[in-house]
């Protein structure tokens, strides 16, 4: 039996996983992954897609490389997708949700145009990643939280901080 629950943060991109991520770490002690990151630092690559311009995350070794970290408990992870990791990792799910105008300025400052842009906003339009992560994981754990402005992440990490003093206590 882990002594600290595994979190799963996803989203379309730009909703607000790494901000919100690295600061219910620092509240929570918990230690913060973002998939990306990880992936960039081990090349944990499987080809190219010239459509996005952007490497293909080799998800078996992505797995493989996080399984000890989350038989141990206590970890967040983050990634703009959900049904690439085993089901029995998470104790909970978070989706993060963003009003169209503002993601779309969010993307746009990060540099993102085109296709690209368009692809993403319309992924948050028609609840992909909400949808997907319904099918991967049980309902009853999965949980959208509005990620519009300074409150909601406020209000949200509140929220999440004491799910987890919870759990903790209910669990040792
Ligand atoms: P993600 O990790 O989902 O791609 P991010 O944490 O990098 O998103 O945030 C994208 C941008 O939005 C960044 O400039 C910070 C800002 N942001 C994040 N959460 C926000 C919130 N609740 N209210 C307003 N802006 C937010």
């Amino acid at each position: 039996m882990v002594k600290r629950p595994n979190i799963l943060l996803t989203g379309t991109p730009g909703v607000g996983k790494t901000t919100l991520g690295k600061e219910l770490s620092s509240r929570t002690g918990l230690t913060f992954v973002n998939v990306g990151d990880l992936a960039q630092e081990g090349q944990l690559y499987d080809g190219f897609d010239e459509d996005y311009q952007c490497p293909i995350l080799d998800e078996d070794r992505v797995v493989d490389e996080l399984e000890d970290k989350m038989e141990e408990g206590g970890v967040i992870v983050e990634y703009h997708g959900c049904d690439l990791f085993p089901e029995r990792w998470f104790h909970i799910v978070f989706v993060l949700r963003t009003d169209n105008t503002q993601l779309y300025n969010r993307l746009e400052a990060r540099g993102y145009t085109g296709k690209k842009l368009q692809d993403n906003v319309q992924c948050e339009i028609f609840q992909t990643i909400l949808e997907e992560a319904m099918e991967a994981y049980s309902e009853d754990i999965v949980h959208q939280l509005p990620s519009n402005s300074p409150d909601d992440l406020e209000r949200n990490l509140e929220q999440m901080s004491q799910w987890v003093e919870q759990w903790i206590k209910e669990h040792n």
